[in-house]
């Protein structure tokens, strides 16, 4: 699909949107890989003005998407990852999108499933299989993850005169991931046979695997806060977001990356003492440094710790442009040296890391602490390779 959606965005010079949904992202399986394309030959957009979206050539643009609306729904039509699939039990048509298609299917492993079902995965939506489907059918179930956004667009295409039904009405819960359970119950009234899941697959709450430093971060940092009590520590995403979970409990947020530096920011420009940020050296290089020149310019207090464990640990462990840049950086931004502070963040220094803790917060301005130690599965792999 990613294919098909360069070639879309090539020959309608739009932006094409590929929606993946929480199971499909976090999901492992086989994929058949098609032979690579050569890149395109560099060439310079021939309207000069395409990406000059100032108000005026904007409204143009706009005209333009609005144009080529017809031919968006025409290429749905033909779309092979549209399909119609003729259910002879007409009580109730199905339209499913997306992984909630298999959810539909693992329903009927044995016998082919009994009602009409449009499958959707390009959109705008095919118009006249949605027709074909509710002229056919007494009633609609629309299967999709996520918000109901077929659903919602059905009343626009259809008016209210069908019977839909799907998360606005209660059929399949507003909120949440689907399931075959799920689907089957909605489609059914009941379920007939509980499907469960594998041992192999039962959940796994997640933790900071053994030997992580940032867990030792967390300890030092947790017997100073218990002075303060909850509510100053404002973090990011990343594995040390794991430190908002039990046993450490150490954390107060985790809104998007980069947030970290500039909600304790705010929290300090509003009175806050003391305000923390706990950013990762991948979240800082990606989306911190703003926020940590605004803290500079304005010698807010606060103190910033950058968790160095030289990897975007959360991701798999792709490389950091933090790597041996993370003072530097610093310094660069206006921090003053002398509170821009390196540790080790081992059991045996967790005095040391306490103390000097203390000691920036007590720092009226900008403070820089940088727990560095490698990531333990990074190292792992490292050392598996050199041998
Ligand atoms: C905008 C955005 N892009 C990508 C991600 C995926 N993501 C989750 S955590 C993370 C970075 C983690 O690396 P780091 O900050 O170094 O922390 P670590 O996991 O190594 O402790 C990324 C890129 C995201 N959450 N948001
Ligand atoms: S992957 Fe690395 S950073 Fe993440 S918890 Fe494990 S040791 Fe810590």
């Amino acid at each position: 699909m990613a294919f098909y959606a360069f070639e879309m965005s090539e020959k309608y010079q739009v932006p094409v949107l590929l929606r993946l949904t929480t199971r499909l992202s976090h999901s492992r399986s086989g994929v058949e890989v098609k032979p690579l394309k050569n890149e395109n030959e560099l060439k310079l957009p021939e309207d000069k003005r395409q990406f000059v979206l100032l108000p005026a050539i904007a409204r143009k643009r706009y005209k333009m998407l609005l144009a080529n609306q017809e031919k968006f729904e025409s290429e749905s039509e033909t779309s092979p990852f549209n399909t119609y699939y003729e259910g002879k039990d007409k009580s109730i048509g199905i339209i499913a999108c997306g992984i909630a298609y298999n959810y539909l299917m693992e329903n009927y492993n044995d016998s082919p499933c009994p009602y009409p079902v449009l499958k959707v995965s390009q959109y705008p939506l095919p118009r006249k299989q949605v027709e074909k489907i509710s002229s056919e059918c007494k009633q609609l179930v629309i299967l999709e993850e996520g918000a109901p956004m077929i659903e919602e667009m059905l009343k626009g295409y259809l008016g209210n005169c069908l019977n839909i039904r799907g998360r606005l009405d209660g059929t399949l819960p507003r909120d949440g991931e689907l399931n075959p359970n799920l689907v089957l119950r909605a489609l059914t009234g009941k379920i007939t046979e509980m499907k469960t899941v594998p041992q192999i697959v039962a959940a796994r709450p997640p933790k900071f695997c053994n030997g992580c430093g940032h867990i030792d971060a967390y300890n030092a940092l947790n017997e100073v806060m218990k002075e303060y009590g909850d509510g100053h520590v404002l973090a990011d995403i990343g594995c040390y977001t794991l430190g908002a979970l039990p046993p450490f409990n150490s954390i107060n947020s985790c809104v998007d990356m980069g947030a970290s530096i500039t909600m304790a920011k705010g929290a300090a420009d509003a009175g806050l003492f003391p305000a923390i940020a706990v950013i990762g050296d991948s979240t800082f290089t990606h989306s911190g440094m703003t926020g940590l020149l605004d803290a500079v310019i304005e010698n807010t207090n606060m103190v910033l710790m950058i968790m160095d464990n030289s990897t975007t640990g959360m991701t798999g462990g792709q490389d950091s442009h933090a790597v041996d840049r993370l003072v530097s950086i610093c310094e660069g931004l206006g921090v003053n040296k002398d509170h821009i502070i390196r540790v080790i963040p081992l059991k045996k220094n967790h005095e040391e890391m306490v103390r000097i803790i203390r000691q920036e917060i007590s720092y009226n301005g900008i403070s820089v602490i940088i727990p560095t130690r490698e990531c333990m599965q990074t190292l792992k792999r490292k050392t598996k390779a050199n041998k």
